[in-house]
């Protein structure tokens, strides 16, 4: 058996072939159903848009891997292209629509470092571009 996690601080105890799809697993036999300390210091890990349950150690940044802590797999084909890792989805909704838009602006006129999409290291309005390329890319 083991401490299997299926999502930020969700914890069951299962047979190691039961815990598969979006959870991993940690060797124990006992955890918490939900607030599992273990458990709760996993996150997701996007490759594109392919989402996994992971801890940090598991997520391969060399592979393109960027671990989200704290955050569930959700929408999508059941965890393998999740709206978690659409980065069009600005505010999180789990839909693409006008208000991701004006959600990106309003942050990125604020100077959010989240909105910093051309990876350049500073806000510019190649961000905008950037943001408005996903945007309409869609997920
Ligand atoms: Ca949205
Ligand atoms: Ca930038």
């Amino acid at each position: 058996m083991v401490r299997c996690c299926t999502g930020p601080g969700q914890c069951a105890v299962a047979a190691l072939w039961a815990c598969t799809g979006v959870a991993v697993y940690i060797q124990g036999s006992s955890c918490s159903a939900s607030n599992d300390s273990i458990c709760a210091q996993v996150g997701a890990c996007c490759t594109g848009l392919s989402c996994a349950t992971a801890f940090t150690s598991g997520c391969d940044a060399a592979a393109g891997g960027v671990f989200t802590p704290n955050v569930a797999c959700t929408g999508g084909g059941g965890g393998t292209q999740s709206m978690t890792c659409c980065t069009a989805d600005f505010d999180r909704n789990g839909v693409v629509a006008v208000a991701d838009l004006f959600a990106f602006l309003s942050a990125w006129l604020s100077g959010s470092a989240g909105t910093d999409y051309d990876h350049d290291g500073v806000l510019g309005v190649g961000d905008v571009l950037a943001f408005v390329g996903v945007w309409t890319a869609g997920c």
